[in-house]
């Protein structure tokens, strides 16, 4: 396995649209052990395709403190969202070290197509609702800072923009 570089803030590919995958075949799932692997090592609970450069409609997540609980979604859809809402503080690979509480709703029904490309359907509750729900968003080039206000998600971009050019100086 390998740990695979997480694309961050302000870079332009975290809003593509990722596409859905045609075959799960073994580079699939040899692609989805390798974000399981850079997820842990970040650590974080959740890692979208899109994050390591990958445009398809994958993403992995393990809420347990003890990393022995992997999902993979491959083609998700929410078939069923609870009108009944939850707040929780959010935090993303590609933005590191900023967080901020975001309300969404609290249970998630998803349909997607498991590491063998078998059709799964999972109730989700809590934590994982929320992972789920941000880790869908990545395939849709969205981002948690995208549900708080102009002010702040302007401030913080900004921030990773300034960081971003120090970077490139500093490799001149
Ligand atoms: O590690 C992560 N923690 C987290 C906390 C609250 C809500 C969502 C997340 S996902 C995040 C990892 C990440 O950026 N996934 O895309
Ligand atoms: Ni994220």
């Amino acid at each position: 396995m390998a740990v695979m570089d997480i694309v961050t803030l302000p870079d332009p590919i975290l809003r593509k649209q990722s596409l859905p995958v045609e075959r799960v075949d073994d580079d699939l799932r040899r692609l989805l052990d390798n974000m399981l692997e850079t997820m842990y090592k970040a650590p974080g609970i959740g890692l979208a395709g899109i994050q390591v450069g990958v445009d398809r409609r994958i993403f992995v997540m393990d809420t347990s403190r003890e990393e022995n609980a992997p999902i993979c979604m491959i083609n998700p859809q929410i078939i069923l969202q609870s009108e009944e809402l939850n707040t929780h503080e959010e935090g993303c690979l590609s933005i590191p070290e900023y967080y901020a509480e975001v309300d969404r709703p609290k249970l998630v029904t998803m349909k997607f197509l498991d590491r063998f490309g078998k059709e799964q359907q999972l109730e989700l509750d809590g934590l994982d609702a929320t992972c789920a729900q941000h880790e869908f968003d990545h395939l849709n080039g969205a981002l948690f800072i995208d549900y708080i206000s102009k002010l702040r998600r302007d401030r913080v971009i900004k921030k990773f923009t300034k960081l971003a050019k120090q970077k490139d100086k500093s490799v001149l």
